[in-house]
């Protein structure tokens, strides 16, 4: 029987970056996930009888709104939903799912790399058709319409058995539970050379992957240990944990400083690789040798070829505006387009659906291809351990090569988490205030090319984002940017991404912190952190 419940609206029901994320006390006082999963449900049309994915990180409160989301699927009308079972998805699998089922579109219950628990996060965003986030206009109408609701839909149904495959239904609905990581490891094995992977393996290179106890955990099992005969215990931390074992699943130096530490040792494995909350991310170190999420990028396109899903070439890369200019070089040295978009995977969906670019990368861990609509963790795992396989050299030398060839981007940012909002508000608003009459000027011996807020039309349906984060761009190709995070769930988190460009010729190793110096310098004169934050120092560098 279909319940039509009154409610009253949130006014704080803005998705971000990445959907909405909250404090799993906020998501669970009366009617708040409700409110946003039925103005999901209002802002979409036409998906009576169409089928729904649903499939979350595991964190802690995965289970309870799966129960809540699938009643209201079937109280709206929906024909079918498919459920990971246990509740889960991985993000990238999730996005596989809803293109490989030509679902309608998915929830996904995830706060991505931030803390699970009681006391921490969850978060929901809504996917569309072509396995993406939602684009602008689809999270706006959502956000419209958590301001004006009023009433959601829902049955009056028992909970249904997650952990056990198979179909039932709720309502006139059907749902069915799936295994949640075939159909994906599957796909990896047509994107891959499984077969010089395994040999690489066999020969005795040691991989050592770190799950965060996240989602990944049962996908990186499979393929890494099962499918590909790396030795047991290559995954660690490989059961997925509501509270993520207590730790913050966010693959960086910081939180992953168990892996760094192993692969920084006498004895460390060939390749190390972590992936975050809900397997989008990925984190890669070489024995002895950390890769920029932007370094990552731009190598993955340079030797993307040697992998069999994209022998034939790519068509362009993307990249998010802070992510450093590495890929930018590989595109220009390749002949082929480059694409500069905002923070947030949404906007890569229309590039890749247009087939304008092949893959796409970002500063903050997250790399793709146009397989699915998300960045995805493993992917990225799988194509460095193709290309390591074909090349038959490591890590570093790889490394090495890439820089000794396009030159080296020395990249960094710097976090300040949780500082008061008025803060970091009054710190932009002054910068914007003053982009005009910065060009020219000289900065800690750096001169001032340009300086604008970078702003951004979609070149294929001309959908136009502004205000995407402050630019200052310096003669010689150093560049600072300053935005502010869409995904953070307390205060404001300041970015601060610095970059500077060294050809070719010049000296590639530098320590990082040493290259960047005068741009550190040169950020806290322009934007006077410590005045508007109270922060002397960041609180995460990566
Ligand atoms: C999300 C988005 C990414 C974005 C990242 C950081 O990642 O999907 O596209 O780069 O947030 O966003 P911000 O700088 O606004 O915090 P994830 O892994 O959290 O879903």
């Amino acid at each position: 029987m279909i319940q039509t419940v009154e409610t009253i609206a949130f006014d704080d029901q803005k998705p971000g970056t990445s959907g909405l994320r909250k404090k799993v006390r906020v998501f669970a006082q009366p009617h708040y996930a409700q409110n946003f999963i039925q103005s999901v449900f209002d802002s979409l049309s036409d998906f009576a009888g169409k089928t729904l994915v649903i499939g979350g990180d595991g964190r802690y409160f995965n289970r309870d709104v799966i129960q809540v989301a699938i009643r209201m699927a079937a109280a709206n009308g929906f024909g079918a939903v498919l459920v990971g079972r246990g509740g889960i998805l991985s993000t990238p699998a999730a996005s596989h799912m809803i293109r490989l089922h030509h679902a309608y579109g998915g929830l996904i219950l995830s706060a991505s790399h931030n803390p699970g628990g009681p006391d921490e996060d969850f978060g929901i965003k809504y996917n569309i058709g072509n396995g993406g986030p939602a684009p602008e206009a689809i999270t706006d109408a959502i956000f419209a319409r958590t301001k004006t609701i009023d009433r959601y839909l829902t049955m009056d149904t028992p909970d249904v058995d997650l952990d056990r495959d198979g179909d039932t239904r709720v309502g006139t609905m059907r749902v069915r539970i799936v295994d949640p990581v075939t159909d994906y490891a599957d796909l990896m094995e047509t994107l891959f050379d499984f077969g010089a992977i395994r040999a690489m393996i066999a020969s005795g290179t040691r991989l050592s992957f770190d799950a965060m106890h996240a989602v990944t955990g049962p996908y990186a099992t499979e393929i890494l240990e099962c499918r590909l005969g790396a030795a047991p215990g290559t995954v660690v931390n490989g059961t997925p944990l509501p509270d993520f074992g207590g730790h913050h699943p966010d693959p960086n130096l910081v939180h992953a400083h168990e892996l760094h530490a192993r692969m920084m040792a006498p004895d460390a494995p060939d390749f190390g690789a972590a992936s975050d909350g809900d397997g989008d991310r990925n984190l890669i170190i070489g024995r002895d040798i950390f890769v920029t999420p932007s370094d990552s990028l731009a190598l993955l396109a340079a030797n993307a070829h040697l992998a069999p899903a994209y022998a034939k070439g790519l068509a362009g890369i993307a990249r998010s505006m802070p992510t450093s200019q590495a890929a930018d070089r590989v595109a220009a040295a390749l002949g082929i387009p480059a694409y500069e978009t905002p923070t947030g995977w949404k906007f890569f969906g229309t590039l890749l659906d247009a087939g304008l670019v092949t893959l796409c990368g970002e500063e903050s861990a997250g790399t793709g291809s146009d397989h699915v609509r998300e960045k995805d963790g493993l992917w990225a795992v799988l194509l460095w351990l193709n290309i390591l396989a074909v090349r038959g050299q490591s890590v570093a030398d790889i490394v090495h090569d890439h820089w000794a060839r396009h030159g080296r981007n020395y990249y960094a940012r710097h976090d300040y988490e949780g500082v008061p909002t008025a803060g970091a508000d009054a710190l932009m608003a002054a910068l914007r205030a003053r982009l005009v009459t910065l060009p020219g000027t000289t900065v800690e011996g750096l001169t001032v090319a340009t300086a604008d807020d970078f702003a951004y039309t979609d070149p294929t349906d001309g959908s136009v984002s502004r205000n995407q984060g402050i630019r200052i761009l310096f003669d010689g190709g150093s560049r600072i940017v300053f935005r502010l995070s869409g995904t953070g769930t307390e205060g404001a988190t300041l970015r601060v991404y610095l970059e500077r460009y060294e050809p070719a010729d010049g000296t590639l190793d530098h320590a990082v912190a040493d290259a960047l110096a005068p741009l550190i310098a040169a950020a806290e004169a322009l934007a006077g952190i410590t005045a508007h934050t109270g922060r002397t120092e960041p609180d995460v560098i990566t």
